[in-house]
C-alpha cells in the first residue's frame, strides 16, 4: 500500500494534558508513530511516496480562513507577550454569550477552541500542516490511479472543525483529502470514521453538503467525548439533510455488535454511489485503549480491514486516535493487511 509519513509531526508535543482533574502526559504522543512505522515495515506493507505540500486553497475550503490565521499566528501572538509555556484555553464562549472575536490572545484562544485538553505548542502549526500534507499526498496517489493509500498523520483531525480545534487536531485531514478528491473530479465521496470518538469536526464541516457523505460509528456522546455532537438524529441540513450517519454505540460494545454498524455503513456508502472513500482510522476501538471502552481485540482490526478492502473503492485511510502504543501498530497495520488481502 502507498504510505506517505513524515517526521513534521515531532514538532509538536504538549507538555502536558488536562485528564481528570491533573496535568498528565498527553496520550497523543510522538511514540505511537513510531510504533506504527515498525509495525507497517514489519509487515512488508509500505510502498513509500514523497510528501507534496499541501495547497493552502484546500485548507481554506473546509476551513474558515480566520481560524487558520489563528493557528497560523497564535503561538507568536502569545509568545510575544512573554508566555513561554503551552497555550491551553480556560475561557470558552457558551450559551447566549458574544460570538465576537476578542483581540486579546486569551480570549481568541477560548474563542477557536471546544475543549481544553488540547494545548497548542510552539510547533503545532508546522506539524499541523505538515499532517494535511501527508492527508493530501495520499489523496493524490489515489486520485492518479492507487487503489489505497495511508497518510501517518499526527496530530490528528477529525474533532476539528471548520473554526474551532480540540480533541488533540487542529486541521482536519479527513476533510482535506475528501475535498482534495472533489477537487480532481470525484462526484460523491463518503467518509468512513471508524475511531471511537465521534468525529464531529468532519461532520461539522460537510453537515450541509451532499457530495461528501459521512458517516462515523463511535461511543455514544451521551458518555463518551466529544459528548455534544454525534446522536444518531443528527442526520444532516439543508441539501445536506440524510447524508450524515452517526452510529453511536453504549461502553463495552464488541466487535459483533459493531460490525452490524460498519455493515450498514458501507452498504449506505454503496448505495450513496460514493466514488473515493476517506477513512478516519482511530484504532482506539481497541480494548485496552486507556481513553475508550469498546472491546475489539487485534484480530478484529484486520477482520474490518477486510470489509473496508472489499467495499472496491479508492480509498484513502488516514490515521486518527490510539493510544495503547504498544499495540497501535499491530492495530493499525492489520487495518491496512486486511484491505489489501481483499481489494
Ligand atoms: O478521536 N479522538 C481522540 O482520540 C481524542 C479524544 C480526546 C479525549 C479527551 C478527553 N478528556
Ligand atoms: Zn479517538
Amino acid at each position: 500500500m502507498k504510505v506517505v509519513r513524515s517526521n513534521a509531526h515531532v514538532s509538536h508535543f504538549p507538555k502536558g494534558e488536562l485528564h481528570d482533574g491533573e496535568l498528565v502526559r498527553p496520550f497523543e504522543c510522538p511514540e505511537r508513530v513510531d510504533y506504527i512505522n515498525d509495525a507497517l515495515d514489519a509487515a512488508g506493507l509500505v510502498d513509500e511516496v514523497q510528501v507534496d505540500a499541501v495547497d493552502d486553497a484546500i485548507l481554506s475550503q473546509v476551513h474558515d480562513p480566520d481560524y487558520l490565521e489563528f493557528l497560523r499566528t497564535a503561538w507568536t501572538e502569545w509568545s510575544s507577550l512573554g508566555n513561554t509555556s503551552d497555550m491551553i484555553p480556560t475561557c470558552l464562549p457558551v450559551r447566549r454569550m458574544s460570538q465576537r472575536v476578542p483581540e486579546h490572545i486569551d480570549g481568541k484562544l477560548g474563542y477557536y477552541s471546544f475543549a481544553a485538553e488540547t494545548a497548542i505548542t510552539s510547533g503545532m502549526w508546522q506539524a499541523a500542516h505538515g499532517a494535511a500534507s501527508l492527508a493530501s499526498t495520499a489523496q493524490h496517489c489515489v486520485s492518479a490511479g492507487a487503489t489505497a493509500a495511508f497518510a501517518l498523520c499526527r496530530p490528528p483531525g477529525h474533532h476539528a472543525a471548520a473554526d474551532y480545534f480540540g480533541g488533540y487536531c487542529f486541521i482536519n485531514n479527513a476533510a482535506v483529502a475528501a475535498q482534495g478528491f472533489r477537487n480532481e473530479g470525484a462526484e460523491r465521496v463518503a467518509v468512513l470514521d471508524v475511531d471511537f470518538h465521534h468525529g464531529n469536526g468532519t461532520q461539522d464541516i460537510f453537515y450541509e453538503r451532499n457530495d461528501v457523505l459521512f458517516a462515523s460509528i463511535h461511543g455514544d456522546p451521551m458518555s463518551s467525548f466529544p459528548y455534544y455532537l454525534g446522536h444518531a438524529d443528527e442526520t444532516g441540513s439543508g441539501v445536506g439533510e440524510g447524508y450524515n450517519l452517526n452510529y453511536p454505540l453504549p461502553a463495552g460494545t464488541p466487535f459483533d455488535r459493531w460490525v452490524e454498524a460498519l455493515d450498514d455503513a458501507l452498504a449506505k456508502i454503496a448505495t450513496f454511489g460514493a466514488e473515493a472513500l476517506v477513512v478516519s482510522l482511530g484504532v482506539d476501538t481497541f480494548e485496552a485503549d486507556p481513553i475508550s471502552s469498546f472491546t475489539l481485540t487485534s484480530d478484529d482490526f484486520a477482520t474490518y480491514g477486510r470489509r473496508l478492502g472489499a467495499a472496491g473503492l479508492p480509498t484513502v485511510y488516514v490515521m486518527e486516535g490510539g493510544y495503547a502504543v504498544e499495540e497501535i501498530g499491530t492495530n493499525t497495520a492489520n487495518v491496512l493487511t486486511g484491505h489489501c488481502e481483499s481489494s
